[in-house]
C-alpha cells in the first residue's frame, strides 16, 4: 500500500507498512506485529517524541558504549525491519559488534536478518552458528556467540523480553534496553533503560556517541552521574503528566461523560 504523505499519521502508517513488508519477507514474526502495537500505544501516550528523561538515558547509553571494552548491539526481527540502517551506523560509530538474537529463532530467519543488515552496510554480523548459551534461559534467546554477546561487557538490547535482560544483568553485563513501555520488566531490569521509539533512540545514541567521542572525561562523568531509578521515575512522571494533560483537555472540551436523568 502507498501511504499518502498528507495523511496526519503518515510516519506511523509508514512504520506499519515496513513491518508488514518485513513480515512477508520472513524478517518479522506475527508476534512482532502485536509487540509493535503495544509500543505504538505507549508512543501515542508519550507524545511520539523523545522525552527529556529518555534523552538523559540515551546520553548515558552512549557513554556506556564508548567506555566499554566489548560492546555489542543485539538485533531481532522488529529492529531489523524498522532500523537496520540506524543499527549499522551506531555500531560503526562506537565501534560495536552486531549480533542477531531471536526469540522466535529459526536458522532461516537469522540468515534473512543478517542479509538485511548486510544490505544496510554491515559486515561480519554474528548470529548464525552460535557457540554459547546465556545461563538461566530456557528459550532460544539463550543461543549466542562467545565473541559477541557472551563475552560482551555492554549490550544494547532494543525491543527485548524481560527474561533475557535479567539474565544478561545476572552475567554482570551493563544492559541498555530500548522499550517504549516504561513499566515493562525489561525497563525495570535493564541497567540503562531507554523509554523511546527504537529509531529515535538509536539515532540519538549515535549522535551522543559522536559528540562525546573525543571527550573521555565528560563521557566518564555522564556515566557516573546517571541514576537509573531517578531516570525511570522521571519517565513514569512524564507519562502521568501526559495523561493528566489529556484528561484536562478532554474536560475543557466538554468531554465529561453525561449522566442521563432517569424518570420515575
Ligand atoms: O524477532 P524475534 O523473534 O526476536 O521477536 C521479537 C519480539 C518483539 C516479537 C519479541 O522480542 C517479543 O515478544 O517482545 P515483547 O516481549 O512483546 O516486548 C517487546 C517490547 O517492545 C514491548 O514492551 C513494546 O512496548 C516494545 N516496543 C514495540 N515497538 C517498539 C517498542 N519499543 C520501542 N520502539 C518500538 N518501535
Amino acid at each position: 500500500m502507498r501511504v499518502p504523505k498528507s495523511h496526519p499519521r503518515y510516519e506511523s502508517l509508514v512504520r506499519r507498512e515496513k513491518l508488514v513488508r518485513a513480515w512477508r519477507a520472513g524478517v518479522v514474526v506475527p508476534e512482532g506485529l502485536i509487540a509493535h502495537g503495544r509500543g505504538e500505544a505507549f508512543d501515542y501516550l508519550l507524545g511520539e517524541e523523545t522525552s527529556a528523561p529518555a534523552l538523559v538515558a540515551e546520553k548515558a547509553a552512549a557513554a556506556a558504549l564508548l567506555l566499554a571494552t566489548h560492546p555489542v548491539v543485539s538485533v531481532n526481527g522488529n529492529v531489523a525491519a524498522l532500523a537496520a540502517r540506524d543499527v549499522v551506523r551506531l555500531a560503526r560509530a562506537v565501534p560495536a559488534a552486531i549480533e542477531v538474537n531471536l526469540f522466535h529463532r529459526t536458522e532461516g530467519r537469522v540468515r534473512t536478518i543478517v542479509r538485511t543488515l548486510e544490505r544496510s552496510g554491515a559486515s561480519h554480523v554474528l548470529g548464525p552458528r552460535p557457540d554459547a548459551r546465556i545461563p538461566g534461559l530456557e528459550s532460544k534467546r539463550a543461543l549466542c556467540h562467545r565473541e559477541g554477546i557472551y563475552h560482551a561487557d555492554v549490550v544494547l538490547v532494543p525491543l527485548e523480553d524481560g527474561d533475557r535482560a535479567e539474565a544478561l544483568v545476572k552475567m554482570g553485563k551493563t544492559v541498555i534496553s530500548v522499550d517504549l513501555n516504561p513499566l515493562s520488566r525489561t525497563s525495570r531490569r535493564a541497567s540503562i533503560p531507554i523509554v523511546d521509539d527504537v529509531t529515535r533512540a538509536l539515532r540519538n545514541v549515535e549522535r551522543f556517541v559522536r559528540d562525546l567521542r573525543g571527550d573521555p572525561t565528560e563521557t566518564t562523568r555522564i556515566l557516573r552521574t546517571y541514576r537509573k531509578s531517578g531516570n525511570l521515575r522521571a519517565a513514569h512522571s512524564f507519562l502521568e503528566w501526559r495523561l493528566e494533560k489529556f484528561s484536562k483537555t478532554r474536560q475543557s472540551a466538554g468531554g465529561r461523560p453525561r449522566t442521563r436523568k432517569v424518570r420515575r
